[in-house]
């Protein structure tokens, strides 16, 4: 593969952009190299400014679990688009897609568009602290909530690859109410409720997590964090940017059978536009503005082109549930293939999985937290991942992250990944 329209991209980007991207997990700083500059998409298949074509395993990061220029999507984008882009003003097609959501998703009345995941899960710990008069919250070491300085405690997905903890910029003041406790440890958050007895406001948890490769909760953990969050008047934020909409209709609350009192949105939602999204029972939701005390606003907020996409993916998801069947069985090919390859080359690995997301970890054991997620052999993710790369297989460039398959790939793509891996040499 010839990458040299891209490099030269990135030289020039980074003249202009900080590192030449305008979201450091693009850079490629976990793996080494260039960055691909991509040039258009369609379907499963990425077009680079180099003229490789490539299939793609992260879908936006999540977003496009219908594959590249989806029609019905584009289509609804297109004709929004000749009405007017943006009006600061309320349309029609925001309560269309709320109400959409509202019938998809267990346990939400109502539901506030933002712009980004990010946005969503701040919003959402501002709303619990509101909601419940108590300043501290809980994340896990690991998980990402996005880039909200309360969340950039031990947060995942690019932030790990810097090595940075706590990022600068956070403030000691900040930090003090942001209490760390471990994935799939429940003994580890009755500590902290033990500790901090009535100052949490809410626990936030990817119910799956994706930010440090994909890791299942243990039912044991799952279901104890509930109890501990009800039993102490804490409300349970279920951080579903990336399961939302894409485990199924009703994200990971169906999927484990768990009730959340807070969803956090984005990606799927927005059927690759900008969009984010928080939603809970009217309880909770009659405390935002301008209904109630709590501020959170936005110019863009269910911005009508925004809406158009996130209304086409959502009704095909709503109107075609085989289509998360599909997926999992799919990414279940994926991953029985990988084990053929990897056992007969006699490596040790681990491989996660549930549903559309899947990760793989260079390291002898399971990967139930951060701790053992960050033993994976990182010299060895990086062959794979340029191996990869050069046979035209698209990776996530950080292992700390899940793939994301879409439903446009074919068993056919399926298995020439498989290929390639087995071509690998580590
Ligand atoms: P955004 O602000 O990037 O839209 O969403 C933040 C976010 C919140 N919660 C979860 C569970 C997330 O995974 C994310 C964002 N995910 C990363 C990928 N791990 C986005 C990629 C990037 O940072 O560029």
């Amino acid at each position: 593969m010839i990458y040299q329209r891209s490099s030269a991209l990135f030289a020039e980007a980074k003249k202009y952009i900080p590192g030449g991207v305008n979201s450091p997990v693009r850079a490629f700083k976990a793996v080494g190299g260039d960055p691909i500059f991509v040039k258009e998409a369609k379907g499963a298949y990425l077009y680079d400014e180099d003229g490789n074509r490539l299939i793609d395993y992260i879908a936006s990061w999540g977003p496009l679990i219908l594959g590249h220029a989806y029609e019905p999507v584009i289509n609804a984008v297109i004709e929004k688009a000749k009405k007017g882009t943006s009006f600061g003003m309320p349309t029609e097609i925001e309560t269309e897609l709320a109400k959409l959501a509202v019938s998809m998703v267990p346990n939400i009345d109502k539901i506030r568009f933002v712009n980004s995941g990010t946005e969503a899960c701040m919003s959402a710990v501002r709303l619990a602290r509101g909601f419940t008069g108590k300043d501290k919250i809980i994340k896990f070491a690991g998980c990402y909530h996005g880039h909200s300085d309360s969340f950039l405690i031990q947060a995942g997905s690019g932030a790990v690859t810097f090595g940075s903890p706590n990022s600068p910029g956070v403030t000691q003041g900040t930090a003090k109410d942001t209490l760390l406790a471990d994935y799939n440890d429940l003994a580890s958050v009755k500590a902290l409720v033990d500790a901090n007895q009535d100052e949490i406001s809410a626990v936030i948890i990817e119910p799956v997590a994706g930010n440090m490769g994909c890791i299942i909760p243990a039912d044991e953990f799952i279901n104890g964090l509930r109890t501990l969050c009800t039993q102490n008047s804490i409300l349970l934020i279920f951080d579903e940017v990336m399961t939302g909409f894409r485990l199924g209709k009703g994200g990971a609350q169906e999927a484990l059978g768990i009730d959340a009192d807070i969803l956090c949105f984005g990606k799927v939602i927005g059927g690759g536009l900008p969009v984010g999204a928080f939603a809970a029972r009217n309880e909770i939701m009659s405390h935002l503005a301008p209904e109630g005390p709590v501020y959170q606003a936005g110019t863009l907020s269910g911005n009508p082109l925004a809406m158009s996409a996130g209304l086409a993916m959502l009704t095909e998801l709503n109107n075609k549930p085989e289509i998360f069947e599909s997926l999992a069985d799919k990414t279940e090919h994926l991953h029985e293939g990988f084990v053929n390859v990897l056992d007969k080359k006699g490596i040790p690995y681990q491989i996660n999985r549930l549903g559309s997301m899947i990760s793989l970890h260079f390291t002898e054991e399971p990967v139930v937290d951060f701790a053992s997620s960050a033993k994976g052999n990182n010299d060895t993710f990086k062959k794979y991942f340029h191996g990869m790369l050069e046979k035209g297989i698209y990776l996530p460039p950080s292992a700390f992250e899940s793939y994301f398959l879409n439903d446009a790939l074919s068993y056919g793509d399926l298995d020439e990944t498989i290929g390639a891996l087995d071509e690998l040499n580590f």
